[in-house]
């Protein structure tokens, strides 16, 4: 209702790099399988509820196999709540824009996990290429001069601007699910000059953070001529205006019937003992990630070892369960990365096991959202460290997943979401010791302390939802709209 009030008769277009329902080719058939991403799980919800058009770049095997002649299909399947029209890449595009710049430029440029930026001149231009692509879809896809255009993410910086120079009475709201650095480490990046400009043709520039829009808007203070408006938090840049604002994102809080319908804890930690061949009288400990670089699992990993080898007593009873999704693997930084977590995984094993006891299990397989929750219903903590994340939502769905008010969250300084979840145990990932102190501190956690930390965790997440997130983006909108149709009027 929130949605209809603020955008209602206006068309929605959403534009992401990745798809929200991916169909592949199996022996069985055509199954539908939904991706391992925050941002699929934070603006589904969105979609579904005010319909429009997801333009997203089509990569399942069978993708092609069930759109109509203009490369659409009706999502979620069997509900046709909206569109989703498919973009089609080469094998070079792919190569250049997402791995090449996206993933090997502008992910560790942006995130400053101290992994070195690779900036070659072959990706920048497929980057430009495939961003008018995607712009030139959602041009074609518009039913009016005006449509509300959500874009999403650091693969299409550029294409704010290129909407807006046909469509210029757009409104286009760019939401950046990463953090943005400070000038000095955005400003290694070649073509830093180009991203900022193809940014500001958004009229409303999202981050999750007041810290990261800061960082932006000193950004462009440093590279660009531009007007900024410290009061308002605008930047007045070739006639025209962008609001920078912060929107910390969040899950879909669950409905009460579903969370009626959950197995019980107890069960739900029976089924996962008896999986897993763990011993019954444990701590167990969950860490639920792609397999990225920034989400510290390494750093994870050596807490645990430190924390077996400064209590001892933890030894056959503290176990650690790692799922980690491969990701981005055509890389060979992913494909070292989750190489070198085997190794420590091994070694901590080698070290610490004895007959029926294992301390870690990796589990290296993304799981569906039921075996996520699963697991985070019969863990005794949660164990998020990265190095630095734009929000984190594993932390929030651990938080929604524990009705029964018990478990620990352990959550890095460094990600978005400690600064909404102050209840958790705080760490900085990259000192072992502070993070092992951490692990044994949740460990040994009081019921009682357990259950009035989760408590404000929980309402803090509850209030905090991803329909407020969407709901205060469009309510800007709204209002950014009937400005620019008030002063047309006047004009
Ligand atoms: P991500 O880096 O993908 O998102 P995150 O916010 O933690 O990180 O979301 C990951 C999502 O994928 C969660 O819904 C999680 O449950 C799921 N997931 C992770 N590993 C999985 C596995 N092995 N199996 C199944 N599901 C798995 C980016 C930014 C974040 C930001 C989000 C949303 O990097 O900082 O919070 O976008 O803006």
């Amino acid at each position: 209702a929130l949605l209809n009030t603020h955008i209602s008769g206006d068309q929605v277009i959403v534009v992401s790099n990745r798809e929200p329902y991916i169909h592949e080719r199996t022996a069985d058939g055509v199954i539908v399988k939904r991706p391992a991403s925050g941002l699929v799980t934070a603006v589904e919800p969105v979609m579904r509820a005010c319909s429009g058009t997801w333009v997203a770049h089509g990569s399942g095997s069978a993708d092609r196999d069930v759109v109509d002649a203009h490369d659409r299909l009706p999502v979620p399947p069997g509900q046709d709540d909206y569109w989703l029209r498919r973009i089609w890449l080469t094998a070079e595009e792919e190569q250049g824009y997402y791995y090449g710049f996206a993933n090997e430029g502008m992910w560790p440029l942006c995130h400053v996990a101290h992994v070195r930026p690779v900036f070659r001149e072959s990706d920048w231009e497929a980057y430009k290429a495939v961003n008018q692509r995607f712009a030139d879809a959602v041009v074609a896809e518009a039913r009016s001069e005006d449509p509300l255009v959500l874009v999403q993410d650091y693969h299409f910086a550029l294409l704010p601007a290129m909407v807006r120079e046909k469509l210029p009475q757009a409104t286009i709201l760019t939401f950046w699910h990463i953090p943005w650095p400070n000038p000095e480490s955005f400003g290694i990046c070649p073509w830093r000059k180009e991203i900022l400009d193809g940014m500001l043709g958004s009229t409303i520039l999202g981050f999750h953070t007041r810290y990261h829009c800061k960082n932006f808007i000193e950004t462009v203070d440093r590279y660009l001529e531009a007007r900024i408006e410290h009061e308002h938090s605008t930047i007045a840049f070739r006639e025209k205006e962008t609001l920078v604002e912060s929107y910390p994102i969040s899950i879909e809080w669950p409905q009460e019937e579903a969370m009626r319908n959950w197995p019980s804890v107890e069960a739900c930690r029976q089924r996962v003992t008896e999986r897993l061949g763990l011993p019954q009288d444990l701590c167990l400990a969950v860490g639920v990630d792609r397999f990225d670089y920034t989400k510290g699992i390494l750093e994870r990993l050596n807490a645990v070892e430190r924390l077996l080898e400064k209590w001892p007593q933890w030894i056959g009873r503290f176990v650690f369960v790692q799922v980690a999704a491969p990701t981005r693997s055509a890389l060979e930084e992913y494909r070292s990365f989750q190489e070198r977590i085997e190794r420590v995984t091994a070694r901590i094993n080698e070290r610490f096991s004895r007959p029926g006891y294992q301390p870690v299990h990796l589990l290296a397989a993304h799981h569906e959202p039921d075996a996520v929750n699963e697991l985070f219903r019969a863990a005794d903590m949660c164990v998020v460290t990265s190095l630095h994340d734009g929000m984190n939502l594993v932390s929030k769905e651990f938080v929604a997943a524990r009705d029964d008010l018990q478990g620990v969250l352990i959550l890095s300084r460094f990600a978005g979401a400690a600064r909404e979840l102050a209840e958790a145990l705080i760490v900085n990932p990259y000192h072992v010791e502070e993070t092992a102190d951490a692990l044994h501190r949740a460990a040994s956690m009081p019921a009682a302390e357990q259950r009035e930390r989760m408590a404000s965790l929980r309402s803090t997440v509850r209030e905090s939802n991803v329909f407020r997130w969407a709901g205060r983006m469009l309510l800007d909108a709204g209002r950014w709209r009937l400005r620019a149709r008030i002063e047309a009027r006047v004009r």
